[in-house]
């Protein structure tokens, strides 16, 4: 099907739309994900927000990742959920029971896992466009690089230690909610080894704010991540005592390309400003392992990176879109070549039964691929950003802006879904997801 490109009035209708949605999730100093599915404050969907709101406030966006940076742990880990208020999202701080975990930060109700640390990419962002804009924008967003240095240091270094004990240069994730891709066929093999113990009684409530329950993952799936949690607590949140105890441990490569590439602009940040020359040499270090790391298990059959079962030693080859973690952190300009014209070619988002030419979570030509299952193929506007960031920062500018351009074209609906239906256009999960209506706004600036 033809891509119908956007009319200047479609445009301005999408960016005003899409500041009210940002507006109407503002609860003062943080964005709650969605109205009502995602009542709370998310790790990675906050690094999406603050670009967005960066668009129209540098310093609302700042104060963004200033209250993220609130529920940091004393390990450096930035949790995946901030809690705010209380509400029906399940799991809540009853079930998470952080209280056990001597890291935990004061005042702030948490989760106690992680997600995917995206937040120096959008900082380096906005730092870029502050400066563009210059004056007070600009100064206000150097100081606060360079006085959450050291934070954001401590977040990359607890990945690159805590989750990286034997330096393989893969981050060790500890459930699939750290991926940021819950039930992605990524980790159906380490999932089919979870039996899940006993666990207290639970009701699920996502359910009842999707019109269909197959767009969210199965009862058997939710078993499995809550048993999870329990094993979480039952470690005290101590990442040894899960690693010697817990069911659930594996290499993310896309978690890795975000930290190697997230580590690089840190340190570029950092030189600029003057900040300590040691956390500049640290961050650079931990940009070189990760990049070698996700480059060394890309399937040369394939091109694509592959998650590591550190269980089973076994490397899990999926046609997902984290395949493409090497595009995210560079390091190899032949692969690089290869992975852009797969990503736009017929197993992607070229492939001819896809409404829009954007990146699917999953290969249509791949037999996991279901196209109304959540991460397991419908098309999440965040990841084609990603992509499109990814392409832009590696000078494939042609390649990035077809990406933006039909990713504009999915959102001309303005309802800001959570993902789309990717045969059908059709909008999936919750509507005016904070982070899609972010990512127009950054897509239009
Ligand atoms: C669990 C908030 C989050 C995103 C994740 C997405 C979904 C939560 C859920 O929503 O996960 O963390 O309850 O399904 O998978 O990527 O950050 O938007």
């Amino acid at each position: 099907m033809a891509i119908q490109h956007p009319t200047p009035v479609d445009i301005a209708l999408m960016a005003g739309r899409a500041g009210y949605v940002l507006k109407a999730n503002d609860r003062g100093r943080f964005t709650v994900a969605s109205p009502t599915l995602y009542p709370h404050m998310w790790s990675w969907d906050a690094g999406f927000v603050a670009l967005g709101i960066a668009t129209v406030s540098v310093p609302r966006a700042l104060d963004e990742l200033r209250t993220l940076l609130t529920g940091q742990w004393a390990t450096g880990m930035i949790p995946h959920i901030l809690f705010h208020s209380p509400s029906d999202y399940f799991p809540d701080p009853d079930r998470w029971r952080t209280q056990v975990a001597a890291a935990r930060p004061a005042g702030v109700l948490t989760s106690g896992i992680t997600q995917p640390p995206i937040h120096v990419i959008a900082l380096s962002r906005i730092l870029h466009d502050a400066r563009r804009r210059g004056g007070g924008d600009q100064e206000l967003c150097e100081r606060f690089v360079l006085d959450t240095f050291p934070q954001w240091l401590a977040w990359h270094r607890y990945l690159a230690t805590a989750r990286d004990p034997h330096a393989h240069g893969l981050v060790e994730i500890h459930h699939g909610w750290e991926s940021g891709m819950d039930d992605s066929p990524r980790w159906d093999a380490p999932y089919s080894r979870v039996v899940p113990g006993p666990v207290p009684p639970f009701v699920r409530r996502d359910l009842a704010h999707v019109s269909d329950p197959s767009q969210r993952p199965s009862d058997a799936e939710y078993a499995r991540y809550l048993w999870l949690v329990e094993q979480k607590v039952r470690a005290r949140y101590d990442d040894a005592a899960y690693r010697a105890t817990g069911d659930f441990v594996v290499g993310d490569v896309l978690v890795s390309a975000l930290l190697a590439a997230a580590s690089d602009l840190l340190a570029d940040m950092g030189a600029e400003l003057g900040a300590d020359p040691a956390g500049i040499e640290e961050s650079r270090a931990i940009a070189r392992r990760f990049r070698t790391g996700v480059l060394r298990t890309v399937d040369p059959a394939t091109d694509l990176a592959r998650d590591l079962d550190l269980r089973t030693g076994d490397f899990l080859a999926v046609d997902s879109a984290a395949g493409f973690a090497p595009l995210v952190c560079g390091g190899d300009d032949a692969l690089l070549r290869r992975q852009r014209d797969l990503l736009l070619g017929p197993r992607w988002c070229g492939h001819s039964r896809l409404r829009w030419p954007v990146v699917p979570s999953v290969s249509p030509a791949s037999p996991a691929f279901r196209e109304r299952t959540y991460w397991r193929g419908p098309q999440w506007p965040v990841l084609n950003w990603l992509m499109a960031w990814a392409l832009n920062r590696s000078g494939e500018q042609e390649a990035a802006n077809a990406l933006r351009l039909a990713g504009l074209a999915q959102l001309v609906d303005c309802d800001f879904a959570e993902y789309y239906e990717p045969l059908t256009g059709e909008q999936l999960g919750s509507r005016d997801q904070s982070w899609t209506a972010a990512i127009a706004l950054d897509f239009l600036a």
